[in-house]
């Protein structure tokens, strides 16, 4: 029996297999709304068979994108345009999921194939940038934002409750916040980041703060019975690894006390001089050891791409769900296609009868 396949049962959700679509930016928004772009590109992956769908980081503020096209969910109007999308997820036997997050110093940049740099001074298209205290990136992101007052640190957290409130009401079933990759949350996290003097700067404790307030926040209008997970990059590959992984290890046993469901593990993306050690399924022990050490459920993502080594990483108990990012760019029939390789003839779901009748007889 593929262990892939298995399903999957997070509080009242379960998903069909172990297979998800990880939230991945199309820059394809025009003032934060979504549109058919996007109607296309979930639908179809939900159609492949994932068995959950996490669309793409939506920024919890118009400051909060990363760049001018990336979604947003700080209106209705913008709530409700992600709702197409939410019941053509789940019309294909997928769950729909959303990551909501806040862009901060990495925020005002241009899309990956336009430059992937902030965006310049003079430029109308730019914006202000915030951050946990007035120091830029470094290459690339030299933009240097402004350190915020408490009453930023409130209002940014007010958003993300907001936020969570309006995906629930529009049908989002499982929701991720974006506490990873280098953006706001995670910069409060990284040492080389946060250099506050107050209550949210200094120790491991302070600069988990934010990440943790912002947490109870949200699971207080989050329904119980969904699940409310969030990615974090739990490692930098600073030089300074073990040290980091056992504060992050801490940080995580007070979110499951919290009230998190799951955590996606990742990278913390904090600094330029990061050595990240590309491969395949490189992530794998450091989940693993997450897993066991905090005692939750995980997800993790880079490279684990390839029908094996995603069924060896569940039968394993590396992680409980799989995340298959650039290789649904590739064919959003992934997991269809994983479950032939596997020889998974009795997957306990099927594409879509159009496409099954034929597929499944000649
Ligand atoms: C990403 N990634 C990403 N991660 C995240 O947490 N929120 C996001 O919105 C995005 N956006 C995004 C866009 C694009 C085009 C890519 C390629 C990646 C990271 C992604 O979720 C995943 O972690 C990585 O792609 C690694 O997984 P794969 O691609 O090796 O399977
Ligand atoms: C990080 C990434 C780095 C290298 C290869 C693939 C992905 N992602 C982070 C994304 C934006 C695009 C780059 C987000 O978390 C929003």
């Amino acid at each position: 029996m593929s262990a892939l396949f298995q399903p999957f049962t997070l509080k009242s959700i379960t998903l069909r297999n172990r297979i998800a679509v990880p939230p991945m930016c199309q820059y394809s928004a025009t003032d934060g709304l979504v549109g058919d772009w996007h109607l296309a590109h979930y639908a179809s992956m939900a159609r492949g068979g994932a068995g959950l769908v996490i669309v793409e980081a939506t920024a919890v503020s118009p400051e909060g994108r990363i760049t001018p096209g990336c979604a947003g969910i700080w209106s209705d109007d913008l709530a409700q345009a992600f709702k197409p999308i939410v019941q053509s997820i789940k019309a294909a036997g997928s769950v729909p999921g959303i990551q909501i997050g806040h862009a901060g110093r990495k925020a005002s940049a241009n899309r990956p194939w336009e430059g992937d740099d902030h965006i310049e001074e003079n430029d109308a298209r730019g914006w202000e940038t915030i951050a946990p205290s007035a120091i830029a990136f470094g290459p690339g992101l030299k933009k240097q934002p402004r350190a915020m007052t408490l009453e930023d640190i409130a209002r940014v957290r007010q958003d993300f409750v907001d936020a969570a409130k309006r995906a629930r009401d529009i049908g989002f079933e499982w929701l991720e916040l974006h506490f990873a990759h280098g953006y706001l949350a995670q910069s409060f996290f990284s040492a080389e980041s946060n250099r506050r003097e107050d209550i949210y700067g200094g120790s491991a404790e302070n600069r988990g703060r934010f990440l943790l307030e912002t947490l109870k926040s949200v699971r207080e209008v989050w329904p119980e019975n969904l699940p409310l997970t969030l990615r974090f990059g739990v490692l930098e590959f600073d030089g300074r690894d073990e040290q980091t992984l056992v504060e992050s290890i801490e940080l995580t046993r007070q979110f499951k006390s919290a009230g998190l469901d799951m955590l996606s593990v990742s990278i913390g993306f904090s600094t330029p001089a990061a050595k990240i050690p590309w491969g395949t399924a490189f992530m794998g022990p450091i989940a693993e050891r997450v897993r066991r050490e905090a005692g939750i459920p995980v997800s993790s993502a880079w490279g684990f791409g390839y029908p094996a080594v995603a069924e060896q990483t569940v039968r394993d108990e590396q992680l409980d769900v799989v995340m298959v990012g650039k290789a649904h760019l590739a064919n959003p029939h992934w997991s269809y296609a994983a479950a032939k390789e596997l020889g998974v003839e009795r997957a306990s779901w099927k594409l879509p009868a159009p496409y099954a009748h034929w597929l499944e007889r000649y």
